[in-house]
């Protein structure tokens, strides 16, 4: 081989030509460990040490300060904030009241070198939103994953405490990296079993692995345990033995992990079993909890997703629970909220929970895993979607009572403030399946730590952390992650329709679905009502009445079709077929159109990624391009479905400047998933 050959394969293999394959497995920490920066610390500590390193190895700009202090400024943060300072080319300055701030303040400054973000001089402070901030795995004993679609759990039950699988370490690092400082391991459906002895040493040594990084862990407790571990005759809350046998418990678990976080509890919810068991309240249940976790600093996290069979309306059932409740829950309880009053929907309102209950620390839960949003094979980035969300107004205190700021502390000072996230995460080498859910995992994160960062900006620090900084990518790119939870709404369940889902699985639609004898609340027809004359949920004033669960203005903005957002409008009203939409078509054409729009807008998504072909490696974007097709052949198949179902009852031709069904009605009706589970 001659100079010049090899000359010109060595500028390839070193330019943007050659592009290594790439399996997702280092997610948006993909910065090269190849530095040698000086960082010095007056402190140390395993949290520390690892700041240390990541920097050491990463880190290419001048020598890196890490104080540990107290300062009156510092002091003004939350425990984990920080303040960065000095000049990326002359010396910079991490200085934070705790370990974990210095960890979070070199991630950051490792995060603005990966992104090319901003300028030399750094002047940057930082503090937390919320104060935990957690993931919720809906992992199961047996390694299998509650709507898990990236493969099965990462913690290997089987083999703790003896082997420790290298993703341990590697997730903690990638949510210490993000500001994740808690994490539930177990099911919500938990299994009682967690609680045995021989779990507990197990967890432990995931608790060891966790801490350098300043992840808690918290564990999901069945409130049956009493009884089924411990033999006792029942669980009731009131019950002194049962008391007994949960403070036992709780000094076994910190004798063994004493920074444990607390316990997440479903109760009296979807079958699972609670103190209403025994006649008692949810406060009764958490209570009992909380006095036997509080000696350590534990706390409870009692889950609000609460719903019967039955003529009340599922979306006001939480609601109507838990208000009564309201102030009776202890310093130590933070109730926790989905982000809608029915469940993880495309698009819901925000749950009136939010802005209702002022005496009681109230922790939002959003889905980051996509079990209504096509798995893991459709690319939807969901910061769009928690960002209505927590704008949303609830109008409690006045105009700009915004749900955050009934979270975070702002308008009702509580002891507690948190937010959690039922978490992608598996064993799938890419670690969510697909590439780009990656991102909701990122943003999650992000988003608790800062609530105000926008969409945008969250997508595009991942996009350059973890592809590349070419403008040719990023920007068509970022605007494809940000139309795409909308595009997933309009090719799903547009202007507010919600669980029109298949029976037993959550990912594809049947509105028609009818099983003999299923609860009327877990079948499509209970949500969309459709018939001759139109189509929706009235939950108006003379219909359900969920409108005047929330504040006004804002319930007789919503009780009124003519305000009532159009996006949300078949939500809270049931609407005449001919009913005319703000731009003047009648709303059957109008839903034809949003399902049509997201059909045309997914195979938009294709060409943008093919033209991303030579921006990054084969493997990833053969991957990606892979889902894309099956998003764009289930996007047809959701318009279809749905329209000429519903066509069965408006009767009128879908317009015809729009593509035309591919599908017959009763072939769509045959096709049975194999994915098990409940509604
Ligand atoms: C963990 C929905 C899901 C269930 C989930 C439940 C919950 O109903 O489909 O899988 O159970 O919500 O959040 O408890």
């Amino acid at each position: 081989m001659n100079r010049t050959v090899l000359y010109i394969l060595l500028l390839f293999w070193f330019s943007e030509g050659y592009l290594k394959a790439e399996d997702g497995g280092r997610l948006w920490l993909r910065a090269e460990t190849t530095a040698t920066a000086q960082v010095t610390t007056n402190r140390k500590s395993p949290t520390i040490t690892i700041a240390v390193e990541e920097l050491k190895t990463q880190w290419k700009g001048a020598p890196v300060q890490l104080v540990l202090k107290r300062d009156k400024e510092l002091l003004g943060l939350k425990k984990d904030g920080y303040i960065i300072s000095g000049d990326k080319q002359k010396g910079v300055t991490v200085r934070s009241a705790s370990d974990t701030g210095l960890l979070y303040g070199a991630y950051h400054l490792l995060r603005l070198q990966e992104t090319q973000n901003g300028s030399d001089r750094l002047q940057i402070t930082e503090s937390p939103k919320y104060d935990l901030r957690l993931l919720n795995h809906w992992d199961n004993l047996n390694g299998t994953i509650e709507r898990g679609y990236a493969g099965h759990s990462i913690w290997k039950w089987d083999e703790l405490p003896e082997k420790i699988s290298p993703r341990y370490k590697e997730y903690a690092r990638a949510n210490a990296s993000i500001g994740i400082n808690g994490t539930v391991l177990n099911n919500v459906n938990a299994s009682p079993a967690i609680l045995t002895s021989d779990y507990l040493q197990k967890v432990k040594v995931v608790a060891d692995i966790l801490r350098p990084y300043g992840i808690k862990v918290y564990l999901s407790v069945n409130f049956s345990s009493p009884q089924i571990l411990g033999g006792l005759p029942g669980s009731d809350p009131l019950e002194p033995t049962v008391q007994q046998w949960w403070r036992d418990k709780a000094g076994e678990i910190y004798r063994l992990i004493p920074d444990f976080g607390g316990f997440l509890v479903k109760a009296n919810s979807e079958g699972q079993p609670g103190p209403q068991d025994y006649g008692r309240t949810h406060a009764d249940g958490a209570n009992m909890l909380a006095d036997a976790l509080k000696p350590y600093g534990g706390i409870v996290m009692w889950r609000a997703f609460v719903y019967n069979p039955g003529n009340e309306d599922r979306a006001r059932q939480a609601y109507m629970e838990f208000m009564p409740l309201d102030g009776k829950f202890r310093e130590n309880v933070i109730v926790q909220v989905k982000n809608g009053p029915v469940d993880f929907q495309p698009r819901e309102p925000f749950s009136p929970l939010f802005g209702g209950m002022e005496h009681t620390a109230l922790m939002p839960e959003l889905q980051v895993t996509q079990e209504y949003l096509g798995f893991s094979n459709h690319l939807v980035f969901l910061a769009p979607q928690w960002k209505e969300f927590f704008d949303s107004d609830t109008y409690c205190k006045g105009e700009g009572s915004t749900v955050t700021k009934t979270t975070d502390g702002t308008l009702f000072p509580h002891s507690l403030n948190a937010i959690a996230g039922v978490a992608n995460i598996g064993q799938d080498i890419n670690w969510c399946g697909h590439h780009f859910a990656q991102a909701n995992w990122y943003a999650f994160g992000r988003l608790a730590w800062n609530h105000a960062l926008t969409a945008d900006e969250i997508a595009e620090e991942w996009l350059r952390m973890t592809f590349t900084q070419q403008d040719g990518f990023i920007i068509p790119m970022k605007q494809m992650m940000l139309d795409s939870w909308k595009t997933a709404v309009n090719y799903m369940m547009p202007l507010g329709l919600h669980h029109i889902f298949a029976w037993e699985h959550h990912y594809g639609p049947e509105p028609w679905c009818d099983i003999p004898g299923a609860r009327p609340d877990w079948l499509p027809r209970y949500y969309h009502n459709a018939d001759e004359k139109g189509i929706g949920f009235d939950r108006t004033i003379h219909g359900s009445g969920a409108v005047s669960q929330y504040h006004s203005p804002l319930r007789e903005q919503l009780n009124d079709i003519e305000t009532c957002p159009e996006d949300l409008l078949l939500w809270f009203h049931h609407v005449p077929w001919d009913y005319r939409m703000k731009n003047s078509r009648t709303l059957w054409d109008e839903l034809c159109y949003r399902y049509d729009a997201g059909v045309q807008q997914v195979r938009e998504f294709q060409k943008i990624w093919d033209r991303m072909e030579s921006y990054i490696d084969k493997e990833r974007f053969s991957h990606v391009q892979s889902r894309l097709k099956i998003q764009s052949r289930d996007a047809v198949w959701w318009k279809d479905a749905c329209l000429l179902y519903f066509q069965t009852y408006s009767g009128k031709p879908i317009p015809y400047d729009i593509e035309r069904p591919v599908h017959e009605l009763d072939n769509l009706k045959k096709i049975k998933l194999d994915m098990k589970h409940h509604n």
